[in-house]
C-alpha cells in the first residue's frame, strides 16, 4: 500500500513509537502534559473535570497504541470476523473500565493522590455513554467486553447518536425528560473523516438490458446522506486486545449541500438540507420493547445498515478473495429486528452492484447473518408499511418480495396442502397497508435464530415463530441464555467484594472463567469471611444511603432490608405489584399496636427506571411510586419502618451503585413476559437475593444456585393464558387484599385519586392483562418470608455466598463462546505471543 513508510525507513519510526505509561511517575507526566498542552489548563486553573480529562487523555494514549497493534494483527491473522450490529450500546462511563481492564487503576488513584485528586471523585466526572434503552443495549455492551477480553476479532457496528437517552427527573412526582447531549467532550471517540459512505434514500428503480444482454438494476435519483465514521475503543480485561466499536453519524454529502443553491441565494433551504441529513443519527429513540413506525426510525436503520455493509463489503473486498468465501470471512450477528435490512442491503449488494446470480448471492447471504430475538410482546414485533418502504427504499422493497417470493414457492412444495400456512409465514402481512415483518425476513435471512434465556427461547418455538419450526425443522433455533460482564459488574462497580472472593480462592482469575467462584462454596462456614462478607454488604447499603442523601435529601436506615427494583417502567415488568406491595405493607403496618410494630424488619423500598415518554401508564406507575413515598417517608406513625424512594434517572454508573447494595431485588414480570432479564444476573452476583417470578433467566437462575436461595411466587407462564380469558368469561374476582390497596388509593391518602384510575381500572375492569391480581396473594406472602428470613442473618449471609459461588454460568464470556462456536463458526487470535513481548519491554 502506498500509504506505508518505505521498509528501510521504519527503524526510525520505531524508534520513537510511544510504549504507553506503565509507573505513577510516567502517568503523572502524561497526564500533565495533557492538561497543560491538550487542554490548555495550568496548574492554578485545574479543576477535577480537568483532572478527568487529562487522566482519560492518558488512557486513551494508551489503549490507542494497544487498539493500533490489535488492528494490525487481526488483519494479518486474516481469520473470520463478527460484526455485531446493534442500535443500541449502553456502554456507561469508559475511565474506569479501562483502567482496571490494562491493569493501573492503582498507579492512576497514586498519581492522581499526587496532584491533589480523588480518584472517585474523578471517576465520577464523566458522562455516562447511554446510546441504549435497557437490556438489550446493555447486553450489547457487555458481549463487547467479553469478546475483546477472550480475544475475538470483533467489532460493534451502530449510530452515534448526538442524543443518548434523556435524562429523567421528576417534578411534583412526575417523570420529565431533559435531553441528553453527551458529546461536549468525548475523548473515548476518534472521528475517522476518511472513512465514510454515501448513502441513498428515495429515488425510484430503472431495470433495462445493457448492450451485452444483460439485466442491470439501477436505483437512482435518491437523495444522498454521508456516514463518517467514528471509532470508539475497546479494551479487553488482562489481554493486549483492543477491538473497535464504529459508531456512524450522518451529514449532507458535499455533492448534497449544494453550492451551487447556496450561491443562488437559497441558503437557507441549502442549510435545511443538512440539517435534515444531520437528523438521521440525531437522537436515540426512547422506546423499549414497543415499535412505532416512524419514518426516521427507518432511515436511521437504513443508513447505519447501509454503511456497516459497505464497511464490511469494502474490508472484504481487500483480501481478494472470491464472493463463495465471504461467509468464511464474516459473521454478523442482527440485535434484535433493527438491522434486518442488512440483509436486504448484502443482497443488493452483491446481485446490483457485484453481477452475483440472485441464488449465489442468497446463499452467502444466509450463511452470514444470525438473528437474536429479545421479546414476545407482539407489540414489540417490528412491522414496517409497505408504503412506507416503497417510497425510502423502493429497490429494497423489490428486493424483500423476490425474497419472499422464493421462499413461498419453496414452502408450498414442501407444504403443498397447506394454503393458510404460506399466508402465515409470508413476510407481507395483507393488512390495510401491508406490513413488512421483519422477524420473518430476519429469521429467512439467517442461518440460526436464538432466544436469550431458555424459556424464552421454547416459547419463540411454540408460539410467534411456530410455523417456522415447521418449516425449517428445530435445528435452525437454539438458545445463548445472556450473561453480564464480571468485569463491570462485579469487580469495577464491587471492588471490596472483589478482593475478598480473590482473597480466599487466590486469584483475581475468576474474573475471566467466572466458574472458579464455585471456589468459595467450602468457606460457607468460615465465620472471619462471613463477617467481612456481611460488612462489606453494609458498607455498599451505606454508600446509597448516603448517595439518597445527596439526590433525595432524606436519610434511610442502611440496616434496614434494601429492596430494589430498578429498570424500565413496563407494564409486564409490574412495578405496580410492586408498589400495591408496598401500600398493603404501609397499611398493615398503620393497623398495627406499637408492640407488633417493634417485631417488624424494617424496609427501604428502592425503585428507579424511565418510562418511555409517549407510554402514559408507565408514567402513571412513576407518580404512584412517588405519591406514596411523600405520604408513608413522613408519617411518623412508620418511622423506618418503610420508606419509599424512587431513585431519578436511573442509569449506568447509578446502577453501579444500587446494584451491590440490595438485600432483595425485584424481577417479577409477569410469567413468559421478560425474555430474560440481565439485572437478576447482576444483583445475584452481587451477593443479594431475589424476589421472581418462573420468567426470563430466572428459571435458570434456581437452577443454578438452588430453590432454597430464591424466592419464587406467582403463576406459571403455561398457565397465563387460561387466566387470562378466565378474567373475561369466569366467575372472576379481584383479589380483596388488592382491592383493600384500591380503596386505600380511592380514598386520596396518596393525593389526587382521579390520576391513577386507569392503573386499577386496568386490573378490575379490562381483564388485567398483567395478572397483577393473580399473584399479589403469592406476592405478598413471599414477601413475609423475605421478613422473616432476614432475620436470621446467619442463615441468609450464608444463602448469599452460597448463590454467587454458584453464579459462574451467568458471564458473558461463557455465552459469547457458546456464540462463536455454534453460531459464528469463529476463533480466538493467540496473543500469547504479544503478552510476552509486553512483558519483556
Ligand atoms: O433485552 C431486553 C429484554 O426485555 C430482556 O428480557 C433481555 O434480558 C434483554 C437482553 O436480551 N429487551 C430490550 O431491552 N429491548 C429494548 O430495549 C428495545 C429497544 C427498542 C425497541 C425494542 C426493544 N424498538 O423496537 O425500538
Amino acid at each position: 500500500v502506498e500509504s506505508s513508510i518505505p521498509e528501510h525507513m521504519r527503524e526510525a519510526w520505531k524508534k520513537f513509537s510511544p510504549k504507553g505509561f506503565t509507573t505513577k511517575d510516567e502517568f503523572e507526566s502524561e497526564a500533565v502534559k495533557h492538561i497543560e498542552t491538550t487542554l490548555a489548563r495550568s496548574l492554578f486553573n485545574c479543576d477535577e473535570l480537568a483532572a478527568y480529562s487529562g487522566t482519560a487523555l492518558a488512557f486513551r494514549d494508551r489503549l490507542i497504541i494497544d487498539w493500533n497493534k490489535t488492528q494490525q494483527r487481526q488483519s494479518f491473522a486474516d481469520q473470520k470476523r463478527l460484526y455485531y450490529l446493534s442500535l443500541e450500546f449502553l456502554m456507561g462511563r469508559a475511565l474506569d473500565n479501562a483502567m482496571l481492564n490494562v491493569g493501573l487503576k492503582n498507579v492512576a488513584k497514586d498519581g492522581l493522590a499526587d496532584l491533589g485528586f480523588r480518584i472517585e471523585d474523578i471517576i465520577a466526572q464523566e458522562h455516562d455513554a447511554a446510546l441504549g434503552n435497557g437490556g438489550l443495549g446493555r447486553l450489547a455492551a457487555c458481549f463487547l467486553d467479553s469478546m475483546a477480553t477472550l480475544n475475538y476479532a470483533a467489532w460493534g457496528y451502530g449510530l452515534r447518536y448526538r442524543y443518548g437517552i434523556f435524562k429523567q427527573e421528576i417534578q411534583d412526582g412526575y417523570q420529565v425528560e431533559i435531553p441528553d447531549y453527551w458529546l461536549d467532550f468525548n475523548p473515548w471517540e476518534f472521528p475517522r473523516h476518511d472513512v465514510s459512505v454515501d448513502v441513498q434514500f428515495y429515488g425510484w428503480v430503472n431495470k433495462y438490458t445493457n448492450d451485452e444482454g444483460k439485466q442491470i438494476v439501477s436505483w437512482q435519483d435518491g437523495e444522498i446522506v454521508t456516514a463518517t465514521a467514528y471509532d470508539v475503543p475497546v479494551p479487553g480485561y488482562g489481554t493486549p486486545t483492543v477491538n473497535n466499536l464504529r459508531l456512524w453519524s450522518s451529514k449532507a454529502s458535499s455533492g448534497e449541500f449544494d453550492f451551487a443553491k447556496f450561491n443562488s441565494g437559497e441558503y437557507e433551504s441549502a442549510v435545511a438540507d443538512e440539517q435534515r441529513a444531520e437528523t438521521i443519527s440525531a437522537v436515540l429513540y426512547p422506546n423499549d420493547n414497543l415499535e412505532r413506525g416512524k419514518e426516521l426510525r427507518l432511515k436511521q436503520q437504513y443508513f447505519w445498515c447501509a454503511a456497516s455493509l459497505h464497511d464490511i463489503v469494502r474490508r472484504f473486498k481487500k483480501s481478494k478473495r472470491k464472493w463463495s468465501e465471504f461467509s468464511d470471512q464474516v459473521a454478523i450477528q442482527l440485535n434484535d429486528t433493527h438491522p434486518t435490512l442488512a440483509i436486504v442491503e448484502l443482497q443488493r449488494i452483491l446481485v446490483d452492484m457485484e453481477g452475483l446470480g440472485w441464488d449465489e448471492a442468497w446463499t452467502i447471504v444466509t450463511s452470514t447473518f444470525g438473528y437474536t430475538n429479545h421479546t414476545v410482546l407482539p407489540e414489540a414485533l417490528e412491522k414496517w408499511s409497505v408504503p412506507l418502504i416503497q417510497n425510502l427504499l423502493p429497490r429494497h422493497l423489490q428486493i424483500i418480495y423476490e425474497i419472499n417470493l422464493q421462499f413461498l414457492q419453496s414452502v408450498e412444495k414442501r407444504f403443498p396442502k397447506d394454503r393458510d400456512l404460506l399466508g402465515r409465514v409470508s413476510i407481507i402481512e395483507e393488512s390495510q397497508p401491508k406490513m413488512v415483518r421483519m422477524a420473518y425476513l430476519a429469521i429467512i435471512g439467517s442461518h440460526k435464530v436464538n432466544g436469550v434465556a431458555e424459556l424464552h427461547s421454547d416459547l419463540i418455538k411454540t408460539t410467534i415463530f411456530k410455523d417456522f419450526v415447521k418449516v425449517y425443522g428445530p435445528d435452525k433455533f437454539t438458545n445463548v441464555t445472556n450473561g453480564i460482564t464480571p468485569r463491570r459488574w462485579l469487580h469495577q462497580a464491587n471492588p471490596r467484594l472483589s478482593e475478598l472472593i480473590a482473597s480466599k480462592i487466590g486469584s483475581y482469575e475468576f474474573l475471566k472463567d467466572l466458574t472458579l467462584l464455585n471456589k468459595l462454596e467450602p468457606f460457607v462456614d468460615d465465620k472471619e469471611f462471613k463477617k467481612e462478607w456481611a460488612e462489606i454488604k453494609y458498607a455498599n447499603k451505606v454508600r446509597l444511603a448516603q448517595h439518597i442523601q445527596t439526590t433525595k435529601g432524606y436519610s434511610v436506615n442502611p440496616k434496614a432490608l434494601f429492596d430494589i427494583q430498578v429498570k424500565r417502567i413496563h407494564e409486564y415488568k409490574r412495578q405496580q405489584l410492586n408498589i400495591f406491595g408496598v401500600i398493603h405493607r404501609y397499611m398493615a403496618i398503620k393497623s398495627m399496636s406499637p408492640e407488633e410494630r417493634k417485631k417488624l424488619v424494617p424496609r427501604v423500598s428502592v425503585f428507579g427506571g424511565k418510562a418511555a415518554p409517549g407510554y402514559w401508564m408507565a408514567k402513571t406507575i412513576i407518580h404512584l411510586i412517588n405519591k406514596v413515598g411523600e405520604v408513608v417517608n413522613k408519617d411518623p406513625d412508620v418511622g423506618d419502618l418503610l420508606k419509599v424512594v424512587f431513585l431519578e434517572d436511573y442509569n449506568v454508573s447509578k446502577a453501579e451503585i444500587i446494584v451491590p447494595a440490595s438485600d432483595i431485588s425485584e424481577h417479577i414480570s409477569t410469567a413468559g413476559t421478560e425474555a430474560s432479564g440481565t439485572s437478576n444476573m447482576k444483583f445475584v452476583l452481587n451477593g443479594g437475593m431475589i424476589i421472581g417470578t418462573l420468567d426470563g433467566a430466572n428459571i435458570e437462575i434456581t437452577r443454578e444456585i438452588g430453590e432454597q436461595n430464591i424466592f419464587l411466587f406467582g403463576n406459571l407462564s403455561e398457565d397465563v393464558e387460561d387466566l387470562r380469558h378466565h378474567h373475561f368469561y369466569g366467575d372472576y374476582k379481584v383479589n380483596p387484599e388488592l382491592v383493600k390497596v384500591f380503596d386505600c388509593i380511592k380514598k386520596g391518602t396518596f393525593g389526587d385519586e382521579g390520576a391513577f384510575g386507569a392503573l386499577i381500572s386496568g386490573i378490575v375492569e379490562h381483564g388485567d392483562y398483567y395478572l397483577v391480581s393473580d399473584d399479589f396473594n403469592s406476592y405478598c406472602q413471599t414477601q413475609d418470608l423475605i421478613d422473616e428470613a432476614y432475620k436470621d442473618q446467619d442463615a441468609w449471609v450464608t444463602k448469599s455466598i452460597t448463590s454467587v459461588a454458584r453464579m459462574g454460568f451467568f458471564t458473558s464470556d461463557r455465552c459469547i463462546n457458546e456464540y462463536a462456536d455454534t453460531i459464528w463458526n469463529i476463533e480466538p487470535l493467540d496473543v500469547a505471543e504479544e503478552k510476552e513481548v509486553r512483558a519483556r519491554t
